[in-house]
């Protein structure tokens, strides 16, 4: 346990909170079913303090717990044994700009849709999103490598992070990159940095790359009444026009989130699937022929087309309010991809495992098919407690990750490994990969103080 008179050694008084009520807010993410328990949080506001926190860390074997935004679904920023969890929620500023370099130095801890803005006056953009956006870190997006709606045109966060000032748990301040565009000298430190959780190092410093700003988009929803053609969907279109988006979600997603934001169904009938699709408003006439030949294939039924910016975020409303319409049935989520060639074998295989063992949960499928990335929540019912239900969902998970190694897929497509999938690791990761990367930790975290018993298994006991 750490007493905040100890810390007032590297911070000043109002820098920490132990209070109980700040533990429970900032030793937590979105993550159900994990204990809360730090002993301390602390507010850094600057890369020296980040390496004072770090060598007193180590002096004191104290362990640190780096918290963003606090959106995380892995629990990758829970505290649930005492540690001091390092908020940058007051590391939250732009830094620089470079317009020639289109590149924005800025804090860990500034807010993503704060970037996004920042960006957009600028008459650019940076083109990673997400429906939590709002409250996320650029920090922790960095941390979890997040990926989002756009990932099928602009990548992933790791793809915009052109230089990065992290603090390793030996002390060491590395100045990674710099904003260059080529830098052939050798291991990217950056890259190790990003998905790495905060397990071998805490982020001060991040220089961002943006992108042009695109044109209006439009979105287009239609109805699948097979999950089988979503492929056949997906290159009809992406064969004649770049897509900025490709998502799809279950009759059932859509039906909650109606429920929960009472909005109107986007098709005059129900169908079993939907695709929204986003694209440049340039090439409408090339969505309408690829539209066309979907209708004429019969691999989708019906569709609407936005006409106007507000109609279409009304449509991507459909999508992004998912996980927040489902939150009520604290669903027992996983996060998963296989190549998108894998997608609707797959989808068959978890939806016969589900459908056969536990006849009575609701299965929500949803997610960014366009990156073979799907999302399955499994409605948790009202006869199991949350222990039960989240003990049966970890019961399921092992058969479910055999489906996926079956098919040399990830267990966690973008939601991270966390506490939540650490026990896993080894459906998606083999022994020498894992062995290495326990070789990584030891070398960047020598006292074990970051983010300790996260990412990786816990070492045979
Ligand atoms: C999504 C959001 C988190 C969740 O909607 O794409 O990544 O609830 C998710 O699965
Ligand atoms: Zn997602």
């Amino acid at each position: 346990m750490v007493s905040s008179t100890s810390l007032t050694s590297v911070l000043a008084s109002k820098q920490i909170k132990e209070d109980p009520e700040s533990l429970q807010i900032w030793g937590k993410d979105w993550t159900n079913g994990f204990v809360v328990a730090p002993s301390a949080v602390v507010f850094p506001e600057s890369l020296d303090q980040l390496q004072d926190l770090v060598a007193y860390a180590r002096a004191h074997q104290v362990k640190l717990v780096p918290s963003g935004g606090r959106t995380g679904l892995s629990g990758g920023a829970v505290a649930s044994q005492g540690e001091v969890v390092v908020s940058f929620d007051r590391m939250n500023k732009i830094l620089d700009f470079s317009a020639k370099d289109r590149i924005v130095t800025c804090q860990p801890g500034l807010v993503t849709a704060n970037l996004q803005a920042f960006a957009e006056e600028q008459g650019l953009y940076y083109p990673v999103d997400f429906a939590s956006s709002g409250s996320s870190q650029i920090g922790g997006n960095v941390a979890t490598n997040a990926g989002g709606i756009k990932v099928i045109r602009y990548g992933l966060t790791r793809d915009w992070v052109a230089g990065m000032k992290v603090v390793t748990g030996s002390g060491a301040l590395l100045d990674c990159n710099a904003g260059l565009i080529k830098n052939a000298t050798g291991y990217d430190f950056r890259h190790l940095m990003i998905g790495s959780e905060g397990t071998l190092g805490l982020i001060g410093e991040l220089d961002m790359h943006l992108a042009p700003q695109p044109e209006p988009q439009i979105v287009m929803v239609v109805g699948v009444p097979s999950v089988v053609d979503l492929l056949d969907i997906l290159h009809a279109f992406s064969d004649k026009l770049t897509l900025s988006a490709f998502e799809f979600f279950s009759d059932l997603a859509l039906q909650k989130v109606q429920a929960h934001r009472k909005l109107p169904a986007p098709l005059a009938n129900r169908v079993d699937n939907y695709a929204l699709l986003e694209f440049d408003e340039s090439e409408l006439a090339k969505a309408e022929e690829a539209f066309a030949l979907c209708m004429e294939e019969g691999w989708l039924v019906d569709g609407v087309i936005s006409q106007s910016q507000a109609q279409a975020a009304a449509l991507w409303q459909l999508r992004e309010g998912i996980s927040e319409s489902l939150a009520p049935y604290t669903p027992y989520k996983n996060d998963l991809s296989v190549r998108i060639s894998e997608v609707p074998g797959f989808l068959a295989d978890v939806d016969r495992y589900v459908n056969e063992g536990y006849p009575d949960f609701e299965v929500c499928w949803y997610g960014h098919i366009g990156d073979g990335n799907l999302h399955l929540n499994i409605l948790r019912p009202e006869s199991l407690s949350l222990e039960e239900f989240f003990h049966v969902g970890h019961t399921m998970s092992p058969k479910i990750f055999e489906l996926v190694q079956a098919r040399r897929g990830s267990i966690s497509a973008e939601h991270g490994v966390g506490l939540l999938k650490r026990d896993f690791l080894g459906y998606s990761r083999g022994d020498d990969e894992i062995s290495l990367m326990r070789g990584l930790k030891h070398l960047f975290d020598p006292d074990q103080i970051l983010n300790p018993d996260k990412l990786l298994p816990l070492t045979e006991a």
